[in-house]
Formats: structure tokens, sequence, C-alpha cells
């Protein structure tokens, strides 16, 4: 008996930390914010503000330092952070995506697979810009436009619509736990890039994003259908 099986379609991807490393950029600029309202924070607690959209990650800092604002003031500290994380990007350019990340995305192209970005960051296609990666992907989520961020499913469904792709025909790449479990939530495979212990709900984990190729992810793919 042949059973029937799903074939690998869509890899959708995150950005920050799995295609360039602006989750230190990120966790630079809720420093600076922290230092100014007097929290502290370490980079154990910016493991956590991961994948979330950046008014839930300043309402976590301020619960975490027990400081209480009013909307005013949260659009201020929100906006205030967008810009210090602005101004690390300025400086952005194409050799600062993650090593061999640009000959991933051609290979898997080449490979007939379908590219998506799924990232909670309304800065995704300013820095793709930079990295000159915009026409890298068949579809760039807009994180505005979903009704719940990470770790609901939300954006890595829309991307899956978007491209035509059963959620089940999809692969998602994501380097913050609440990104493996929007991704598991969509029904996705997730790839994890970091470390275990950290991402252990993710089917697969990597150090790096250029350690990806096609043939790796047809298998890990294929391995999970079983
Ligand atoms: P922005 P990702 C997320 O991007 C970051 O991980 C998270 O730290 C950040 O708060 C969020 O984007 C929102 O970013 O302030 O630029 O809109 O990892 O989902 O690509
Ligand atoms: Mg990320």
């Amino acid at each position: 008996m042949t059973l029937a099986t799903e074939q690998l379609q869509a890899v959708i991807f995150d950005l920050d930390g799995v295609i360039t490393d602006t989750a230190e950029f990120h966790f630079l600029a809720w420093q600076q914010l922290a230092t100014e309202l007097g929290i502290k924070f370490t980079r154990h607690d910016n493991e956590q503000l991961k994948g979330v959209d950046r008014l839930g990650s300043l309402k976590l800092i301020l619960q975490q330092g027990g400081l209480t604002l009013d909307n005013a003031a949260l659009q201020h500290w929100s906006d205030w952070k967008n810009q210090r994380y602005l101004e690390l990007l300025v400086d952005m350019q194409p050799h600062d995506v993650f090593p061999l990340v640009p000959e991933l995305l051609t290979h898997l192209r080449a490979a007939g697979l379908l590219l998506g970005l799924a990232s909670a960051s309304r800065n995704a296609p300013l820095v793709l810009e930079r990295l000159k990666l915009t026409q890298a992907f068949d579809f760039i989520a807009d994180p505005a436009l979903q009704a719940q961020g990470k770790p609901a499913p939300d954006i890595f469904l829309a991307v899956s619509t978007a491209l035509a792709v059963p959620p089940a025909c999809c692969i998602g790449v994501e380097d913050a736990p609440a990104g493996i479990r929007a991704v598991k939530a969509a029904g996705m495979i997730a790839v994890g890039i970091g470390t275990p212990a950290a991402l252990s709900q993710a089917d697969l984990v990597l150090p790096t994003t250029g350690m990806l190729t096609p043939l790796l992810l047809r298998q890990c793919f294929t391995a999970l259908q079983r």
C-alpha cells in the first residue's frame, strides 16, 4: 500500500536572529530604554522578548520593573525605542546578512520552493532593503495586519495563504521560543536557529541558518511526515 504524503512546498523565515543579527540591535535599544526608566534588563531577560512585537515587549519590560504607564506614555516609549533601533540600523549593509543565507535562499528557490517572510518587525521591509534581499522572497507578511502576534500563528498562516501553500507543506524557521510556538500552532514543521535548550519545541535545531540546505529541509520534512 502506498501512503499519500505531503510535499514540502514553502519555507517561511523569521527575520531578526534568522536572516541577520538585528536581534542584537533590538536588545541594545531595549537595554537603553530600560536604563532610562531605571529598570534592570539583561540578555537573559531579553530572551523572552524575541519575536514579541514592540508594544508587547515594552509591557514585559515595564512589568519586570514594576512600572505601569498610561497609553500616551506607552506610545512615547515605544517610539523612543524604535528611534534607538533605527539609529543602530543606519549602517546596515548587505554584508550584515548571516553567512551563507543569500546562497541558501537562492538554492531553495532553485529547488522549486516558495519563500516567505514572517517577521513581527514593522521594520522588516527596511531591513530587507538594506540587505538587498527584498526580491529573494515571494511574499513578505505585514505584521500590522495580523490580529495577534507571535506566539499566535496568524503571521505564519498569512504567509501560507498568500503563497497558496497549505500549512502542512511549509517549514517555518525561527530563533525565538515565541516564534517556534507560532510555527507549531500554524501546523507547520518548526526549524529552530539557536540551542536545543532554548528552542525545545522545535522539530530540528541548528546553530546557524547557513547550515540549512534544500536537502536537509526536505529530509527533515519527510522524516516528520512518517
Ligand atoms: P519592531 P522577528 C521581532 O522580529 C523581534 O524578534 C522582536 O525583538 C521585536 O520586538 C519585534 O520584531 C518587533 O520589531 O519594533 O521592529 O516592529 O524576530 O519576528 O523577525
Ligand atoms: Mg526572530
